[in-house]
């Protein structure tokens, strides 16, 4: 069976997707996730005119041959842009393997590990009060891990803190917004935070929080120290990723378990941690990582290092990619947590899908392939919109995230 054509899809039910479609010789279809949130474009570009052209006729069967061969072929390697297509390409070939044989991709990847996956959801407040009534909401709807952010007294926003209730979107129409960050009240802030969590809901909810890489690697020692109390389930992003050393200094100050890795894209962001265990979840998905090709090895690697995985899963990730991430969850042997926003109904219903929240728990179900769909009439009704993630700033006008 061989690579007929592969459209790039893109629609915008409430925010930015980009799907890319691969078609057989024989009638079956795959889909593969290609959004990179605020770069959108680029990556529909580099799937359009460097990639596409260079798949048709080659057959479905070979998912590795094609994996090296757009990696390891393209000279340029690595990056964002690359990669995200390179991972839509990989999902729609798995996809698409799963419809053949008539299995869940789960079961390609060597059968199911666990009944289900755990996931955590988002509870946001502009203040601790409002995030900590939050919380009860997803208690209420049978979540049993939470993630925690409170907008940060006194300041006009913060980022990362999510807009109404169960939906969050951090990019915006237009032109990229600002927004400011002040470490001192931060880091005075979230301690209280959990503190309140902990009191009001007790110790069975797992909890969770994330610094959106914006504190040095002392500051996020100091954090994870004063968070030891309330027993975090992870710190997100505590300091810049590109740095992996910096990990080591906050490794050295704290207990409290460490995640990163949602912004990486290949294992080499992520050998000198798994190595040298200063984390103890690697955040990386299927659509950002290389796909499930190269995913699945660098689960390998960290479970050979003690490290468990996390995915990555916000709204900017599409159905195709939540998906694609239930099905590895479902297998990968190192699994820790899956990362679970809501889709608003708009775009549940542009991408029909199989899996299913229950409990705490999602499964992606076992219908053939990824069990996800794409609604052509529906998605035509959503033209692209420019959005952008927003530039933090230091409140005297300072870039940062070193
Ligand atoms: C966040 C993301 O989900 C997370 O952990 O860091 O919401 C992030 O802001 C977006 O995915 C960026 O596109
Ligand atoms: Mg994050």
């Amino acid at each position: 069976m061989k690579i007929l054509d592969g459209e790039v899809l893109v629609t915008c039910p409430g925010r930015n997707f980009v799907t890319l479609r691969l078609r057989t010789d024989e009638g079956v279809y795959g889909l593969g996730d290609a959004t990179l949130n605020g770069r959108e474009l680029a990556v529909a570009s580099y799937l359009r005119d460097h990639v596409v052209p260079c798949l048709i006729g080659r057959s479905v069967d070979q998912i590795e041959d094609i994996w090296q061969y757009l990696y390891r072929g393209a000279y340029w390697r690595r990056g964002p842009v690359t990669m995200t297509a390179i991972s839509a390409v990989d999902t729609a070939l798995w996809d698409i393997k799963g419809k053949v044989l008539g299995r869940p991709v789960y079961d390609l990847l060597g059968g199911a590990s666990r009944t289900s996956v755990l996931v955590y959801g988002h509870a946001s407040g502009d203040n601790i009060g409002e995030a900590v009534d939050e919380v009860g909401r997803y208690l209420d709807l049978g979540y049993r891990a939470v993630r925690v952010q409170a907008g940060i007294e006194g300041l006009p926003n913060s980022y990362g803190v999510g807009r109404g209730h169960l939906f969050y979107e951090p990019a915006e129409r237009g032109r990229p917004p600002e927004t400011v960050f002040a470490t001192g009240p931060y880091l005075r802030q979230v301690p209280m935070l959990f503190e309140r969590v902990r009191n009001e809901y007790g110790e069975s909810v797992e909890l969770l929080h994330d610094a959106h890489h914006r504190l040095t690697p002392i500051e996020a020692g100091r954090l994870g120290k004063d968070l030891e109390p309330h027993r975090l389930f992870w710190l997100e992003d505590p300091v810049a990723a590109d740095n992996q050393q910096a990990f080591r200094l906050i490794r050295e100050h704290t207990t409290t378990p460490l995640a990163v890795g949602e912004v990486f894209n290949t294992v080499h962001d992520a050998t000198t941690l798994i190595q040298n265990q200063w984390i103890d979840y690697l955040r990386m998905t299927v659509v950002h990582g290389g796909g499930i090709t190269h995913l699945r090895k660098v689960a390998a690697i960290a479970e050979l290092n003690f490290v468990r995985m996390g995915s990555h899963g916000a709204t900017d990730l599409s159905p195709v990619a939540m998906a694609a991430a239930l099905h590895f969850d479902m297998w990968v042997p190192n699994f820790g947590i899956q990362e679970y926003m809501r889709h608003t109904d708009e775009t549940d219903a542009v991408f029909p899908h199989g899996y299913r929240f229950a409990d705490g728990y999602l499964h992606p179900g076992d219908r053939p392939g990824l069990g996800v769909d794409y609604d052509d009439v529906l998605a035509a009704k959503y033209p692209y919109e420019p959005a952008f993630l927003p530039v933090n700033r230091l409140v005297d006008g300072t870039m940062f995230n070193w």
